[in-house]
């Protein structure tokens, strides 16, 4: 979608700081950094968001959750690291494109805010 930030960081049309890239996945820092290890896994298939995903997305967000340990291990946070995705205006999600925030790095709070 040429109106969508993600889909121009996957296409590499909009620059950003990649961080691994499979046929199907993208991940790179996020712009806007909560955690000193922030990172964001997109698929490069067009989805808006979790809600929006169908049974023949089970594969990808498996794909997704295994990327993000890979990334944490290699990043040096796998001892403690969250994997979050806001879906929808209530939870705070600001781009209309599944995406998985990778936050390492420091102490993380229960319940999140
Ligand atoms: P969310 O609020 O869950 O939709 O998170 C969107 C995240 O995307 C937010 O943490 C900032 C980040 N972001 C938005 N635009 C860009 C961009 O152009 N480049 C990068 N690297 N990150 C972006």
């Amino acid at each position: 979608m040429a109106d969508c930030v993600f889909c121009r960081i996957a296409s590499g049309d909009l620059k950003a700081r990649i961080v691994r890239e499979t046929p199907e996945l993208v991940a790179f820092m996020d712009l806007n950094p909560q955690a000193p290890t922030h990172i964001l896994i997109i698929p490069r298939k067009h989805t808006a968001s979790l809600a929006a995903c169908k049974a023949e997305d089970e594969a990808l967000l498996g794909k997704i959750q295994l990327l993000a340990a890979e990334i944490a291990a290699e990043l040096g946070v796998s001892g403690g690291f969250r994997l979050v995705t806001n879906c929808g205006r209530g939870a705070g999600q600001s781009v209309d494109h599944l995406h998985y925030h990778l936050l390492g790095g420091r102490r993380m709070n229960w319940p999140p805010g």
